[in-house]
């Protein structure tokens, strides 16, 4: 044990051991609760041994993988070399490690993608079967094996209730002064018996700030020093700042026509770096004294949290760069007053998000005319990352807006197509769509009021002309006029691309 140790519960002691051996407990086959959440709070060491061990199993012949159930995203030390070691057999949710990617999409990683908010209660439900082991980075463990959550909850609470056998990572890397800012509800029933989460306003504490774990289920402890994942973001160029432009001024008319009040409504802002330029436009806008509740931490948030422009966030992870991490450790003991982390559960649950009335901002791969989304494929049988959260938020919020720059890869790909290749949010969950070109406002407007509407206002103007053109045949040629299409056309655009690398 370290002389620092950060293992107060005396009792636990025994449990101490290296990452090898603690990997070497987990069997081939297992199902495995890991921590974390896009790069923050997932275990650093116990993975990459397991990836070592699973190594060699396969140079001497043998067959060994495991399923990874995670909170979202994680590392190249967890998802990135179990991957590379050719470790997983499932993985479940949210992903965005390049190597587990491209095992995905040859076929090679059978992959779920789930809704973040139903995890937790899948597992809990049985839905996924049994989970066996649980590896969770905790910041220390006090008294009564009270367990200090770090950077990210996630689905934690749910692992160390669910998992037969526990391993924790106590990683002396994560701030002690994280105590306190965690919040972890320990009375989600199932149903029949489930009774409303008591959440009125976005900053309200309803739990402990511990998780709880029965000490006779862990099997080993291993200390760790080793940093999350904290990467830079790209500063906001002109196009975000375009995107950025639009929202702000939606929501100035939303004010004046009585529909949002002066500081907004709690905030939801999805992964990327649009999603943080927009946060960063709403620093330097004309909103005061807002709030967030939402999913991840980002830079644009703690900005925000910095020059007072809002007043409290709630969320379920942190993921910071490395400059935004440095500046949160040295003023921690104020963020701790104002930043709130649950489980991902409560941090995504559509009965809360609903109450609240989040303003839910997302990013997205491809819409179609009629606001069909497509968040997780690329041309239409390649996954890029997963839905995360953004569904729960989108089908939940006060107002669902999506954002996307109206072309990718140079221009040689119109975000808006005639019909996407894949849907992850339906026309009815998608409310407000921006690109730079403009804002379409979609709500109580037909199929056909919005597809004028996107093309119009959304559509790079290369692609517009062959939009109208299409959406204009269809509503003469199509048999049904409620939504037209020409369905031998609809995903013409798509095939182009992948047969000349131009749509
Ligand atoms: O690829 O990196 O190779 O250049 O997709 O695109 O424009 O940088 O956008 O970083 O905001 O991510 C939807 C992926 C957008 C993200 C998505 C290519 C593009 C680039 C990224 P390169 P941008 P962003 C709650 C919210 C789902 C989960 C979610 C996401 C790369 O927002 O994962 O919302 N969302 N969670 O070139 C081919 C197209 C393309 C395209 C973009 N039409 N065709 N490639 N790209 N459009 C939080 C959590 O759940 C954790």
């Amino acid at each position: 044990m370290s002389n620092q140790s950060r293992i107060y519960d005396k009792t636990l002691h025994s449990k101490v051991m290296s990452s090898e051996e603690a990997a070497a407990l987990i069997p081939l086959g297992a199902s495995v609760g890991m921590s974390g959440f896009t790069g923050s709070g997932y275990p650093k060491d116990v993975p990459l041994a397991l990836a070592q061990r699973i190594m060699q199993a396969h140079q001497a012949g043998q067959d060994f993988k495991i399923e990874v159930w995670t909170g979202a995203s994680t590392a190249p030390e967890l998802d990135g070399a179990l991957a590379k070691a050719d470790g997983i057999e499932l993985r479940l949710p949210y992903q965005s490690d390049p190597a587990s990617r491209e095992r995905i999409n040859k076929g090679q990683m059978e992959y779920i993608d789930l809704h973040l908010s139903h995890v937790p209660q899948f597992v809990s439900f049985g839905f996924l079967g049994k989970l066996d082991f649980a590896v969770v980075e905790v910041t220390s463990i006090l008294d009564d094996c009270r367990l200090v959550p770090s950077t990210s909850v996630g689905n934690n609470k749910t692992w160390l209730d669910q998992a037969d056998k526990v391993i924790l990572e106590v990683n002396s890397w994560q701030s002690e002064k994280m105590e306190g800012m965690h919040d972890i509800y320990y009375y989600t029933r199932r149903p029949p018996g489930r009774q409303p989460i008591p959440i009125t306003k976005s900053d309200d504490r309803i739990g402990i700030p511990y998780l709880r774990c029965c000490p006779d289920k862990i099997v080993a402890i291993v200390e760790t020093n080793a940093p999350d994942y904290n990467t830079p973001f790209t500063p906001p160029n002109e196009t975000s700042w375009r995107i950025a432009g639009h929202i702000l001024e939606f929501f100035s008319y939303e004010i004046k026509k009585g529909r949002l009040p002066e500081n907004l409504l709690p905030l939801q802002s999805g992964v990327g770096n649009i999603a943080n330029a927009v946060l960063a436009g709403l620093n330097e806008g004309p909103f005061n004294n807002m709030t967030a509740y939402t999913e991840v931490i980002q830079d644009g948030m703690l900005d925000m949290l910095r020059s007072g422009k809002l007043l409290s966030a709630s969320a379920t992870g942190l993921a910071f760069s490395p400059n935004s991490l440095a500046e949160f450790n040295q003023n921690i003991d104020e963020y701790r007053q104002r930043i709130i982390l649950r489980a991902q559960g409560i941090s995504n649950h559509p009965e809360v998000i609903r109450r609240l009335g989040c303003l839910a901002m997302n990013g997205l791969i491809e819409a179609d005319i009629y606001g069909n989304v497509n968040s997780t494929h690329i041309m239409g049988t390649s996954v890029m990352n997963g839905i995360g959260g953004s569904g729960d938020f989108a089908r939940n919020a006060y107002l669902s807006i999506f954002m996307t720059p109206s072309t990718a890869k140079n221009g040689a790909i119109s975000a808006i197509v005639p019909m996407v290749s894949h849907v992850d949010h339906t026309e009815h969950d998608v409310q407000v769509l921006v690109t730079e070109q403009g804002l379409a406002d979609l709500r109580g407007l037909s199929p056909k009021q919005r597809a004028v509407q996107i093309i119009e206002k959304c559509a790079h103007p290369d692609y517009r002309p062959v939009l109208r053109e299409y959406y204009e045949r269809a509503l003469k040629l199509s048999p049904g006029k409620h939504t037209p299409h020409l369905l031998e056309e609809s995903l013409s655009w798509h095939l182009r691309y992948m047969k000349t690398g131009h749509m």
